[in-house]
């Protein structure tokens, strides 16, 4: 660890005392489990960038297009596991009476690794919702049958995702905003901090008083605000801050 030593020490006792933590996961937390991250090199699918694709313009223009870039991420995530950091964070909401973890990512890495009661506040890619009736499931295929339909009205299906220029589910938006303005440490992992308004909630929880840690192997723009700053790799980061503590409420 040589300098980064002090710090991790610090992170490690701010999460230790904490008695309610609120984490924000992006990207950067699936990279070691081999998935490309958004704005990262391997970010790119054929020529298109997230950006162009994640959008309901993008589905409308072509649907086709979307669910083969939809159906590919879907074949990648069937293939791999959650990896040490999803799991360390699985690790913690067992030895904390209050936490919540609010997550980017729509690959469902950290249900797989046995965090409970996450919120995917930009949704799921395993979900489906029709484009008619709105109704939403849950199909954990590894490749779909595209276009696929609504079982119940034929209707075009679209990702159960939340798209540039759309709005967060209302519940799940508060949910996430309760739980950083009333932690004691809000811990930022793996996301370059530019979308929002998930990019908001680093300084949501400071300016209510919590200690903000961010692990991440650079930079961000919430970077300056944060009381704790760890680079480098969250699969070797956080199993080191996550001590193996009593699980909370065990011999009780
Ligand atoms: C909304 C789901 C309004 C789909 C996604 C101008 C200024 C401010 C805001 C805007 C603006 N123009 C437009 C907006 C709004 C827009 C936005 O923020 N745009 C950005 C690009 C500027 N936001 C929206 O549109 C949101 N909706 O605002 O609605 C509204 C209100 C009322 C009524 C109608 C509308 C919706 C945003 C949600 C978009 N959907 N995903 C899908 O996945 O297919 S966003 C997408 O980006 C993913 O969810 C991803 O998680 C998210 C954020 O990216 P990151 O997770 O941070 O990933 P990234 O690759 O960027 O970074 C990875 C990080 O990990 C890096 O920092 C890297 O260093 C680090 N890392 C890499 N490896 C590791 C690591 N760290 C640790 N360990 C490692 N091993
Ligand atoms: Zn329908």
């Amino acid at each position: 660890m040589g300098e980064k030593a002090p710090e991790m020490e610090r992170a490690r006792a701010l999460l230790r005392d904490a008695h309610s933590v609120a984490v924000l996961t992006g990207a950067g937390i699936s990279a070691e489990s081999g998935i490309p991250t958004f704005r990262g090199a391997g970010g790119l699918w054929k020529q298109f960038r997230a950006e162009d694709l994640a959008t309901p313009e993008a589905f409308r223009r072509d649907p086709r297009l979307c669910w083969e870039w939809y159906d590919w991420r879907r074949s990648v995530l069937s293939q791999v596991q959650p990896n040490a950091a999803h799991h360390a964070l699985a690790r913690l909401q067992r030895t904390k009476r209050d936490f919540t973890l609010i997550t980017q990512n729509v690959d469902g890495l950290h249900f797989a690794a046995g965090s409970e009661r996450v919120l995917e506040v930009h949704g799921s890619i395993w979900n489906l919702r029709c484009t008619g009736c709105e109704r939403e499931w849950t199909d954990r295929s590894a490749r779909l049958e595209l276009l696929p339909q609504c079982p119940a009205c034929d209707k075009l299906a679209r990702p159960g995702v939340v798209w540039f220029g759309e709005k967060l589910n209302p519940n799940t938006w508060a949910a996430a905003e309760r739980a950083a303005s009333s932690s004691d440490v809000f811990l930022v992992v793996g996301t370059s901090a530019m979308v929002y308004p998930a990019a908001g909630l680093a300084p949501l929880a400071r300016s209510a008083g919590a200690k903000v840690i961010e692990v991440n192997i650079e930079a961000t723009p919430v970077s300056g605000l944060v009381d704790c700053a760890l680079t480098g790799r969250a699969g070797e980061i956080l199993p080191a801050i996550v001590s193996s503590d009593q699980e909370y409420g065990a011999g009780s």
